[in-house]
């Protein structure tokens, strides 16, 4: 039978709808397949909860569809490539697909990933970039490969960790779309970490890089000898592994790197931008050293060397007055320093109570001369700045913020570690798992919400070289216990040495932070879970 009216269609047959509807979906996602197009308001690029907080955001309200079709192209200039090549390494290790990088021949690509070397960007920075991200292009420049890695890590983190694309069959991570301009406030951001008091290993530390590297750091420094363990091998004195690098603290077996693994590390690290600082402490905190070659040893004035798994600090000293010293210091620095490519050289410095101050002072000019004539730069502990040094040494100022102050009027440059506010092994609170507590509690909230820029008052903001989180390792044994005091405070440093303070607030913050959760659940890090943050 034939003839239904309109109305009785609609009320006798209302399944026709549905019939039809669902059939200009499936024709309408068929389209898509084929040519997937985003022209509909997605996500809003002011709302990514990106850390560092970049200096400038301004949404488009529409989305790139990052797939299978999406092809990078960089220039050829040095370093642009392999930023490419450690994206696309990044995604094809976290998304179903394989991009291709540069590819030779004519392929389709609807969607495009371009990282060009600019001389023209305003911000003069080399870590300064620009992104801007339009339906079908990712753009993304900088004057250095530097600066394109930066704005590498600001392109992986607006890679959202679930699919959130609705109707594509081909599966698609929608990036918002905009531009993004962005430069540090701060040209230095370090973590230190301390292999002397616990070892660790070369892969262990690849892997704490990986992360430092997500966040902007920009810095690795190594603190490699110490009371406990000597870390590094020295060619033409092959008893400061042999001997030294035995122990650690607790009394287990400690460990160094060979010339070859210290490379491997600086050459990950690089490839990274991150420079890796090499500390030798001294003239104190040399048990190590001292025990393996005891002519060093300040016989009389320091204690005796023996092998030492505890705790305790200031007992030890090199012999400053004996000119043999100097020799093996001169080898023992050329031998680093040939390892290393960043300008500087760390000479320690710090609590070196068995050494009488008239042969401190002394003991560091000393040194400081020979780091110069390596062709690097020194840096030491606030205490150093008791001496008459360079105007190219940098003090990093710990807990004497009289004595900080005194070098930045002369002319040097500081790097920020307050122990009260930056130290990584200071417990977060009195139940933390880990940790010390000598210079406080540092809760994640305490750890974020200070200022460095007006931490010591009267110091020119000019004179700040940067920020450094040091992370010394008397109770931490492995990368477990390493990421619980690490993370996720080191996150909130890395805020504080690259966004500028007007932009920094403790509120938003909090919020980016516990959307770092599902980053850090995939890279299985084991952050402490503090209940200031609504993971
Ligand atoms: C002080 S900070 C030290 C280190 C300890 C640390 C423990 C500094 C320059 N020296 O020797 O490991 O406290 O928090």
């Amino acid at each position: 039978m034939i003839g239904y009216d309109t109305l009785s269609f609609f009320k006798v047959k209302p399944y026709w709808i549905y019939v039809l509807v669902s059939l200009s979906m499936i024709l309408l996602t068929a389209c898509t397949e084929t040519q997937p197009r985003i022209n509909y308001p997605v996500t809003d690029l002011s709302k990514a909860p990106l850390i560092p907080k970049p200096l400038q955001v301004t949404p488009t309200g529409t989305a790139f569809g990052l797939d299978a079709k999406t092809v990078i192209f960089t220039d050829s200039t040095v370093g642009f490539l392999e930023v490419g090549q450690l994206l696309a390494n990044s995604i094809s290790a976290r998304l179903p697909f394989k991009i291709p990088i540069n590819p030779k021949q004519e392929v389709d690509a609807p969607r495009t990933i371009r990282l060009q070397q600019c001389d023209t960007l305003p911000m003069t920075s080399p870590e300064a970039y620009r992104l801007n991200i339009t339906n079908n292009t990712v753009l993304l420049q900088a004057r250095t490969a530097e600066g394109a890695f930066r704005g590498m890590q600001t392109l992986k983190q607006l890679i959202p960790e679930q699919r959130n694309d609705t109707l594509a069959k081909l599966p698609m991570w929608l990036l918002p779309s905009g531009t993004i301009r962005d430069t540090p406030n701060f040209p230095y951001r370090g973590v230190m970490l301390d292999v002397a008091r616990h070892f660790f290993s070369v892969e262990e530390v690849k892997q704490f890089l990986e992360v430092l590297a997500y966040y902007k750091y920009n810095t690795l420094h190594l603190h490699l000898t110490d009371d406990q363990g000597w870390r590094i091998q020295i060619a033409s004195w092959p008893k400061l592994t042999q001997i030294g690098a035995r122990t650690e603290v607790g009394g287990s077996m400690g460990g160094f790197y060979t010339q070859e693994d210290f490379k491997e590390l600086v050459a990950y690290a690089a490839e990274r931008h991150i420079v890796i600082i090499p500390e030798v402490d001294m003239p104190g905190h040399t048990n190590a050293a001292n025990l393996s070659y005891p002519i060093f040893h300040a016989k009389g004035r320091a204690e005796t060397p023996r092998v030492r798994t505890d705790m305790k600090v200031g007992y030890s000293s090199f012999d400053t007055r004996k000119d043999t010293l100097y020799q093996f210091l001169d080898e023992v620095i050329e031998e680093i320093t040939t390892l290393t490519p960043g300008p500087y050289f760390h000479i320690g410095g710090d609590e070196s109570m068995a050494t009488p101050k008239k042969d401190y002072i002394n003991f560091i000019e000393k040194v400081t001369h020979i780091v110069n004539s390596k062709e690097k730069y020194v840096i030491g502990w606030n205490e150093i700045a008791q001496a008459d040094l360079p105007s190219t040494a940098v003090v990093q100022f710990w807990n004497d913020p009289k004595i900080a102050l005194k070098a930045a009027q002369k002319g040097l440059k500081v790097i920020l570690s307050p122990a009260k506010k930056i130290y990584l092994d200071m417990k977060y609170d009195s139940l933390s798992k880990h940790g010390l507590d000598w210079a406080g509690h540092i809760t994640v909230k305490d750890a974020y919400d200070w200022d460095p820029e007006t931490y010591i008052p009267n110091l020119p903001e000019a004179q700040i070289l940067g920020l450094e989180a040091p992370l010394w390792s008397e109770t931490i044994a492995d990368l477990t216990a390493l990421e619980y005091l690490a993370f996720p405070r080191a996150i909130g440093y890395a805020e504080l040495g690259w966004t500028p303070k007007e932009l920094r607030h403790w509120e938003d913050y909090r919020l980016r932070l516990a959307a770092q959760k599902p980053y850090l659940k995939r890279r299985n890090i084991q952050y402490y879970p503090s209940p200031n943050i609504d993971w």
